[in-house]
């Protein structure tokens, strides 16, 4: 048990789940082995009905399938397939964030407002639309059209890729992946790994850099920059996290999924009046709303929510037989929710229409009246707060304190409105450089064990930590989010932090909000005016698991960000590709992937690479 998690709560839920005869993801896993090693590979396809397909990776059967497709092809296709469905996964984000902007300006969506206005106004500026004389709703709207039409192939290139240094722009023009409108890139993606197509191996993982620029720069940068205008910008708020926070006398509603707009109705519907009476009326003294995943980031950012846990906490939040509704929306996601859920009293309610669950209550969430809908389902769970077994609660006590809640604005405000003291840092060498640490579980690694060694490693060198997604929340549970954790960083960073008052760990938020990390590379880059690929930052993505992820990783390489990745990608099959990845995306993006599943042998090429860098900056 104890190889599976290094977080107690997670050990202490496991064995209740072992004696209850609960399965759990991890349970799965173990019934999954050996898993397929074409799929491992990369190697196998099923684009057309003349296969399935698969290469022999010994060299002794099959080197092409039916068609005539090579390893390359298929390894390359199918990665391209996989950024294109993590791409359309945030971009569809995006466009549901700008949609209800749009409405919310039109006065159609209840509950909804404009709360940044000046958020509001530098994007209109951006987009080159004029305040004169217009109520902030008139502008909303003619600004969310804008955008709306940046997700088909009206202009030249999505409009935030003007935020990149002029220097990464030409880089991307010189080969050829500035990206279009959002939407066209992840269509072409589809086209082009279609049987009989793009069978180019450098060709296709070209388009999947354009695909993932569309994500990175386009349909993740407008969920981020859009959910701010509507729900504020965040600044720094404390709060707890893990499983510990939710609470045996009250009626406990986890939120689970993506997007903010049906959490932060949900987070208000929970203070009505009327409802909380009805929760005492039922025997609890409250009502307790928490976060899991992103939906989780995004209320601790903007409110100091409580979050229960990171991806593979969401079966355990259940085990603890305290969660009266798991609410969900999009994205990360486990089928096997519902049926966890019938071992307890817990009602996992669906709201997305993109998104049903065999046997899960579905409550389908419309932004025109939101806040009822948000109340519906607060009084669903209130009234399930009696079926509750109390000899199968037993919530585990873990509960750990943290500062989140570092947008771009917020980093400017804690650096006195300027980024020099940051630049200053750097150049000194107090701060060594900056790694983003992002992305999710997966039980092929010790759950949360690559996230927080590796941060620790880094914080320990001086390196200053930014972080977002599941990432976020194993540090926030290890108490790294905290300024006080600054006693665990290098001499340089500690001093940095102390002065600051600030974590040496920094959560920008959910995974969309990875979009904040590369504006504060733009920004440094600019500053120092070089390309971000010549400055001293890495990314890591130590326990990915998610298509999600497939997609942030490349536009992060093709952004000129050394990439580490903790999980093996599916590209193995193909000598040609990993050679790409690794070494010949150097000389047309000036930066490539390295896959280490040791997160202190990643520390290591990550210092290194720090090293290096500072050294070209004449830095060291
Ligand atoms: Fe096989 Fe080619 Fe069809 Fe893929 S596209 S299934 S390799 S015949
Ligand atoms: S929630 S994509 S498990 S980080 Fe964004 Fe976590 Fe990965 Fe989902």
């Amino acid at each position: 048990m104890a190889e599976r998690s290094i977080d107690r709560a997670a050990l202490f839920l496991l064995k209740k789940a072992a004696r209850e005869g609960v399965e759990t993801a991890w349970d799965r896993f173990e019934k999954q082995q050996p898993q397929c090693g074409f799929g491992q590979l990369g190697i196998c396809c099923r684009n057309c009905n003349m296969g399935p397909c698969r290469i022999d990776p010994f060299g002794d059967g099959p080197q092409e399938g039916v068609c005539g497709a090579t390893a390359d092809t298929i390894a390359a296709r199918n990665l391209l397939r996989m950024i294109a469905a993590g791409a359309a996964a945030h971009s569809d984000h995006g466009r549901d964030i700008i949609t209800t902007v749009y409405a919310a300006a039109c006065g159609e969506a209840q509950g909804y407002e404009i709360k940044d206005e000046e958020k509001l106004r530098a994007l209109a500026s951006e987009y080159g639309i004029s305040w004169e004389g217009r109520s902030k709703e008139e502008v909303a709207r003619e600004l969310a059209r804008a955008v709306m039409e940046e997700f088909g192939m009206v202009k030249g290139s999505v409009q935030f890729v003007k935020r990149a240094p002029e220097k990464r722009r030409a880089v991307w023009e010189k080969a050829g992946v500035l990206p279009r409108g959002i939407d066209r890139e992840i269509v072409e993606s589809m086209h082009r790994t279609h049987m009989g197509v793009d069978n180019d191996y450098v060709n296709l993982v070209l388009h999947g850099v354009r695909t993932s620029l569309s994500d990175g720069w386009g349909g993740s940068m407008v969920a981020t920059e859009f959910s701010d205008v509507l729900f504020g910008t965040p600044q720094p708020v404390r709060g707890k996290s893990n499983l510990g926070v939710l609470k045996e006398d009250q009626v406990n509603i986890v939120l689970h999924g993506h997007e903010p707009t049906l959490s932060e109705m949900i987070a208000l519907a929970a203070k009505d009046e009327e409802l909380l009476a009805l929760a005492r009326e039922k025997g609890a003294t409250g009502i307790n709303v928490c976060g899991m995943c992103c939906t989780g980031n995004e209320l601790l950012m903007r409110h100091g929510i409580p979050v229960a846990g990171n991806f593979l906490q969401q079966e355990l939040a259940v085990i603890t037989g305290a969660v009266e509704a798991m609410v969900v929306d999009i994205q990360c996601i486990m089928p096997a929710l519902t049926k966890v859920a019938q071992c307890y009293h817990t009602k996992i309610i669906s709201t997305s229409p993109k998104a049903r669950f065999a046997d899960a209550l579905h409550i389908q969430f419309e932004e025109h009246n939101a806040l009822e809908i948000a109340k519906k389902i607060v009084r669903v769970a209130v009234e399930n707060f009696p079926n509750r077994k109390p000899s199968l609660v037993q919530i585990p006590e873990e509960e750990v304190e943290y500062v989140a809640g570092f947008s771009v604005e917020a980093i400017l405000k804690a650096l006195g409105g300027s980024l020099d003291p940051l630049l200053d840092a750097i150049k000194t060498g107090k701060i060594k450089g900056i790694v983003g640490i992002v992305g999710c579980n997966n039980p092929k690694h010790t759950h949360d064990h690559g996230h927080l060694n590796l941060t620790r490693e880094l914080i320990k060198n001086d390196v200053l930590v930014v972080e977002t997604g599941c990432a976020a929340i194993a540090c926030a549970k290890a108490g790294l989010l905290l300024p006080e954790a600054a006693a665990e960083a290098g001499p340089g960073l500690r001093a940095v932090c102390e002065s600051l008052e600030i974590p040496p760990v920094l959560h920008m938020g959910s995974c969309v909000d990875i979009s904040r990390i590369l504006v504060v590379a733009a920004a440094v880059a600019n500053a120092l005016g070089v390309d971000i690929s010549d400055l001293p930052v890495a990314g890591a993505a130590p326990e990915w698991m998610s298509e999600k992820a497939v997609s942030i990783g490349t536009y992060v390489v093709g952004s000129g960000i050394f990439t580490v990745l903790g999980t093996v990608p599916p590209i193995l099959g193909s000598k040609n590709l990993v050679e790409l990845l690794t070494k010949g995306a150097q000389e047309v993006l000036g930066a490539v992937f390295a896959v280490e599943e040791d997160p202190f042998k990643a520390a290591i090429l990550i210092l290194d690479h720090l090293t290096a860098k500072r050294k070209a900056l004449g830095l060291d």
